[in-house]
């Protein structure tokens, strides 16, 4: 056996138990309370959870963005996210504009590919929807991508879909039983007070929340899910900020639709005062950060069961980059970074603090992204022959999330002054190691491309 991991209690989404878990040639093996085999590598896990490795099902690395890329690239961004406990990334293939959508995928794994610690899978984001491309869906499935995000605002930017591509993507979806993505901001409304604040000079960061309110996504949120009820579709709301819009997801639930939802940690765990400082921009991503009490309702959402994931919309800009928009919020590269906080955070904020149990806590960060995207049963679980992606994570370990100890190349933390308690100390993808005792073993290039195969909903 190439690895064993003794003494560890191990979580799946409804029990902990004490058990050994085998290793060989990348798989799982053996899960037993009495392990007889010997290993090329013990590692002893007394007092610490094994988690399954975490799926991050929304990141968006090397992405050309509002006149900037994002800093972190493929290795850098997976070395992230081997230390906070993510296996495997779900990367946003943004479609340019005159590319099809499997050459859209071709993009991106030459980019990712020769770079990746983890391993990876990809959704495409798409720009521009036309029925030829449509027609192209049944060799995108084929090719491992089961999800395409559409975008409600950014028109100026080039990516906004109206509601009838929106509507037809989600009829198509029905029939070929894939996912659609959508990014839910009422753009009409958000750049009428974009337009409205710049005019009256109300230029600074705080400005970009006041320009996107609740309502703005509430309203597209109910939107989307209603059409997805309509044609019968299949939807997935990302990176979900506000009650409203989390009203609307549990109503159309509750009504029979096939939607889903997935929220952030910054959304949980940050607010919209962070705004008012001087580093402001840092903290500009769409949505906006909302109020405590959007905070406090996400949470409930997660307790509750009406949100299905976790993302963490990894998106990350230096200060340099951020600077772009010194003078004025609109001109801000939106995004930040998560990738390496998101099970630390929700473990420290939420299991701790009784938001939500450990079980939970793996069910949305690895099962329900394994199960929506199409990586059930060889990711989100820990199971004989499923990967070995396997997570130690040490309930005891405290550590300051400042920039110094964190691996993101971007050169600030937005959750500086959070203190965690629990933190990752193993990695393993595939039953290789890639961070060891807090130290990263992994290479370059040694992450793999995990088509996706039929979407669980
Ligand atoms: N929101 C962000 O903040 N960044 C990237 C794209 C998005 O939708
Ligand atoms: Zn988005
Ligand atoms: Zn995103």
């Amino acid at each position: 056996m190439d690895l064993l991991i003794k003494n560890g209690i191990l979580v799946t989404p409804t029990d902990c138990f004490k058990a050994d878990i085998g290793v060989d040639e990348g798989k799982i093996v053996a899960i037993s309370s009495k392990m007889p085999a010997e290993a090329d590598d013990v590692v002893d896990a007394k007092g610490k959870y094994v988690l399954p490795g975490g799926i991050d099902p929304h990141t968006h690395m090397e992405m050309p963005f509002m006149g900037a890329t994002t800093v972190d690239d493929f290795e850098y961004g997976t070395i992230a996210a081997a230390f906070g406990g993510v296996t495997t990334i779900i990367d946003f293939a943004i479609q340019p504009k005159d590319k099809t959508f499997l050459e859209t995928i071709a993009l991106w794994k030459a980019k990712a590919d020769p770079k990746v610690v983890t391993d990876y899978a990809l959704h495409v984001a798409v720009t521009n929807l036309t029925e030829d491309l449509i027609k192209e869906i049944p060799d995108v499935q084929k090719a491992g991508v089961q999800s395409f995000k559409l975008f409600m605002p950014y028109r100026k930017e080039g990516l906004m879909s109206d509601d009838g591509r929106i509507f037809r993507m989600l009829e198509e979806s029905r029939k070929l039983n894939f996912l659609v993505q959508l990014h839910a901001e009422n753009n009409s409304i958000l750049e009428m007070l974009i337009e409205r604040n710049v005019n009256a000079g109300k230029l600074s960061a705080e400005y970009h929340a006041k320009s996107r309110p609740n309502y703005c996504e509430g309203e597209a949120i109910n939107r989307g899910l209603a059409m997805a009820h309509a044609t019968n579709g299949n939807l997935y709301i990302v990176h979900m900020s506000t009650k409203e819009g989390l009203m609307e997801l549990r109503r159309w639930k509750a009504m029979g639709a096939n939607v889903f939802g997935e929220t952030c940690p910054h959304y949980l765990v940050l607010n919209d005062e962070k705004y008012f400082s001087s580093k402001g921009r840092r903290y500009i991503m769409s949505p906006p950060l909302r109020s405590k009490a959007d905070n406090e309702a996400l949470w409930e959402g997660i307790l509750d069961y009406s949100f299905d994931t976790v993302g963490t919309d990894h998106c990350t800009f230096t200060d340099a980059q951020k600077d772009l928009g010194k003078d004025n919020f609109t001109k801000v590269p939106n995004g930040v970074p998560g990738v390496e906080t998101m099970i630390p955070l929700l473990y420290t904020e939420g299991v701790k603090r009784k938001r939500m149990s450990i079980n939970r806590l793996v069910e949305v960060t690895a099962l329900n992204s394994a199960k929506l995207f199409g990586l059930y049963p060889r990711k989100g679980t820990l199971n004989i022959g499923s990967d070995a992606d396997i997570v130690i994570f040490d309930p005891d370990f405290e550590l300051q999330l400042s920039r110094e100890n964190l691996h993101s190349k971007i050169d600030y933390s937005i959750y500086e002054e959070f203190k965690v308690k629990g933190m990752p100390t193993y990695t393993f993808v595939r039953g290789k190691p890639v961070v060891y005792n807090r130290e990263y073993v992994g290479k370059k290039g040694s992450g793999r491309y995990v088509p996706a195969t039929k979407p669980q909903f």
